[in-house]
């Protein structure tokens, strides 16, 4: 089994319950164990300022899947709950899931980069991670406790 780290987000529709349910879906994909979620943060949209401010979690499950095999059953969820991928690099969405981390994997594929290459500057990745692995070490990036201190999570507000 593969203890796998993924990234929640939503700024369109009902995006807390979107947020929810792609948790549920990720749990039942086959052979998966729940391992832990995050709360749930609305943040301050990062990267593309003009749009909406966005939900973010964080998960971690435990699946027999290899990480690109993962990754296929994670783009299919994200389109069940009706994401449109018209290009825009980080442009508003219903439903994002980020493979944030698989536990003893480094990957340079052309379609995934493992670790997540971004997590360090992303306060809405690092204050959900931070609930459930705050001792995670990621290659090149460093320890997610001390990546979070680092940066300005003061914007990001937990939701009751
Ligand atoms: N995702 C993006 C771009 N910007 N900002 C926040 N706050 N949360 C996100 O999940 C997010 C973002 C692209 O995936
Ligand atoms: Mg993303
Ligand atoms: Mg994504």
């Amino acid at each position: 089994m593969n203890r796998a780290y993924v990234g929640l987000g939503s700024n369109l529709g009902d995006s807390r319950q979107l947020v929810l349910d792609a948790m549920d879906a990720l749990e039942n994909l086959p052979g998966a164990r729940p391992v832990g979620r995050s709360r749930l943060y609305r943040t301050p949209p990062w990267g593309l300022l003009e749009q909406p401010p966005f939900i973010n979690a964080a998960m971690a499950v435990e699946t027999p899947m290899a990480p690109l095999e993962l990754l296929d059953a994670m783009l299919a969820i994200e389109r069940a709950a009706g994401r449109i991928r018209d290009g825009e690099r980080w442009g508003p969405r219903t439903l994002d899931l980020d493979l944030l981390h698989v536990e003893g994997f480094v990957l340079h594929d052309p379609r995934l980069t493992l670790p997540h290459p971004r997590i360090a500057e992303r306060a809405f990745v690092l204050l959900p991670l931070n609930e459930l692995a705050p001792d995670l070490e990621l290659a090149d990036q460093g320890r997610i406790a001390e990546m979070l201190a680092a940066v300005d999570s003061s914007q990001c507000q937990l939701l009751p």
